[in-house]
């Protein structure tokens, strides 16, 4: 079982041949809202998240803009970090693969897979897609000799490698899902890679010559060729665990305690599903390494209906978004639009429709109860019963707490959403403006408004891991010391409470083009 002081959660480590769009944003905006959750819950967190900096397609594009390969490293992993700022992305360890640890860390681990008598040489020859960094078997390929991912050319290539027996370990590695149902979520991804399990597993080349490809990490044992840059990927997740001392003398194969490894979970898109559920628990089986506690491949955005892609100039940049909206409306457009388990659309429109359910419900009840409290009870409530929204707020707290364990961040916002709703009812209910004007109304009048804001002051946890700018805001006009967490938001008294009128959390804005 995983100890549930601790989590270690990761993001993939990012391309750094292409800038940050809102499928990176998505993923990370996941793990920084579960991180974020974690955190609240009292959790030591280490979330990881970086760029991967080897291989083909970053000598390539380095090539093509006439720069070294490092520079243009560099350069974007400046670009991610810098998005990541922007974008409110609470990472604890930012790696790149062309930092000196992680190079003695994957040497190491590739050194001990030749150890243990899980390497070997040969001649291969087979399809390559530099896009997906990876070979394809013939049948993989799409009707027209393309990469089945992303419909790229391939290449053919002929060549000395070497090779992880793989193989070995497919029926370990099918055990291990079964025995686990949990393992890969959602399910239908589970699915996937058990049917993708019942052909024969071939060996994983691991090597590439570097008379073809300089950009990478040298083997141990042959410094005539450089790790495959999946594997010297994957390891990253290793890497910045500490479990591997590669200068120790027992390196730290052997035991991983006091170190992060294994992994809590690993956040990704369906298309590099096969590479961290298969390559990667192979590897860390070959090496004798626990595997990592959990999966979670998301879908897909596209724009429209259109996949999004560089050639067709549809990329949604975040950072323009962000400029107009705030980061947390697109925080909260992303994690609550698409469902973990299936993909989703970005459109002008649908963005807009988020956003105004967040103006209308969440904006609209916060200041209507702030500007109420200042004007009505000058900031404060007098005590009373507080527990006009008891139910909603248990509900709510129930079914976020489910569903955040479950990854089901979208329907855990829903559930928040409804508890700003149903405040959103009572206020029209109980109609405070009538209260007040009653001469017999302050105690109902107390109640009532401090029921509500019994509910913010709970919304303003229950919504920190999608939006935290915001809910910090939300507090500071409630008169607390910065959002509470869930277990301390309990314990808050409105009548404790001094109260201003907040300013609009979510104004309306234009959408431009
Ligand atoms: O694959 N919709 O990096 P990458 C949803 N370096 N998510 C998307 C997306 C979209 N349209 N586009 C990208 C790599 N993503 C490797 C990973 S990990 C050891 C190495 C997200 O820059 C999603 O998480 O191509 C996807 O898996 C990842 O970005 C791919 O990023």
């Amino acid at each position: 079982m995983s100890d549930p002081d601790r989590r270690y959660l990761t993001t993939p480590i990012y391309y750094a041949s292409g800038e940050p769009h809102i499928g990176h944003a998505y993923t990370t905006f996941l793990a920084d809202a579960l991180a974020r959750y974690h955190r609240q819950a009292g959790a030591r967190v280490l979330f990881l998240t970086g760029t991967d900096e080897h291989g083909q397609k970053i000598q390539e594009e380095a090539k093509r803009r006439g720069v070294e390969p490092q520079e243009l490293c560099d350069a974007m992993a400046g670009r991610f970090r810098e998005a990541w700022a922007e974008l409110n992305i609470s990472y604890d360890r930012f790696i790149r693969t062309t930092e000196t640890e992680h190079q003695q860390v994957v040497r190491a681990f590739v050194q001990r897979l030749m150890d243990r008598g899980h390497i070997y040489e040969a001649e291969y020859e087979g399809w390559y897609s530099v896009h997906e960094e990876r070979f394809f078997t013939e049948k993989e390929l799409g009707p027209e000799r393309t990469d089945p991912i992303a419909g790229r050319p391939v290449e053919r290539i002929r060549e000395k490698n070497f090779f992880f027996r793989m193989s070995r370990f497919q029926d370990d590695l099918i055990r291990h899902i079964q025995e686990n149902p949990e393992w890969i979520r959602p399910e239908n991804r589970r699915n996937e890679v058990l049917g993708f399990l019942q052909n024969p597993l071939s060996d994983l080349s691991i090597s590439r010559p570097r008379s073809r490809l300089e950009w990478g990490i040298p083997l141990p044992f042959d410094e005539e060729h450089v790790t495959y840059v999946w594997v010297d990927a994957l390891i990253n997740y290793l890497t910045a665990s500490g479990a591997i001392r590669p200068d120790a003398e027992d390196q730290g194969f052997d035991d991983v305690s006091g170190s992060w490894w294994p992994a809590d979970l690993h956040l990704i898109g369906k298309d590099i599903l096969t590479t961290h559920a298969v390559y990667w628990p192979t590897l860390l089986m070959g090496a004798g390494l626990p595997l990592p506690r959990q999966l979670l491949a998301h879908g897909w955005w596209v724009v429209g209906d259109t996949k999004m892609s560089k050639s067709l100039g549809n990329v949604v940049d975040p950072l323009e978004l962000t400029e107009q909206f705030g980061s947390d409306a697109v925080r909260w457009f992303l994690l609550r639009e698409m469902p973990t388990g299936g993909d989703a659309s970005y459109t002008p429109e649908r963005f807009l429709a988020r956003y105004e359910e967040l103006a209308n419900v969440l904006g609209n009840l916060a200041s209507r109860v702030t500007s109420m409290v200042a004007r009505y009870r000058d900031g404060t409530v007098g005590p009373a019963p507080f527990d006009g929204l008891d139910g909603p707020i248990d509900r709510a707290l129930d079914q976020v707490h489910g569903s955040m364990e479950e990854l089901r961040i979208h329907e855990a916002l829903a559930a928040a959403m409804e508890l700003a709703r149903a405040a959103n009812g009572y206020v029209e209910s109980q109609e405070p403006w009538a209260l007040a004007r009653k001469d017999d109304g302050e105690e109902a009048l107390d109640q009532t408004l401090g029921s509500l804001l019994r509910a913010l002051v709970h919304l303003t946890a229950l919504f920190l891991p999608a939006m935290p700018d915001r809910m910090g805001d939300l507090a500071e006009s409630l008169g607390l010391d910065g959002v509470p967490t869930l277990e301390e938001a309990a314990g808050i008294s409105p009548s404790s409470l001094a109260v201003k009128k907040a300013p609009p959390l979510f104004p309306r804005v234009e959408l431009t083009d």
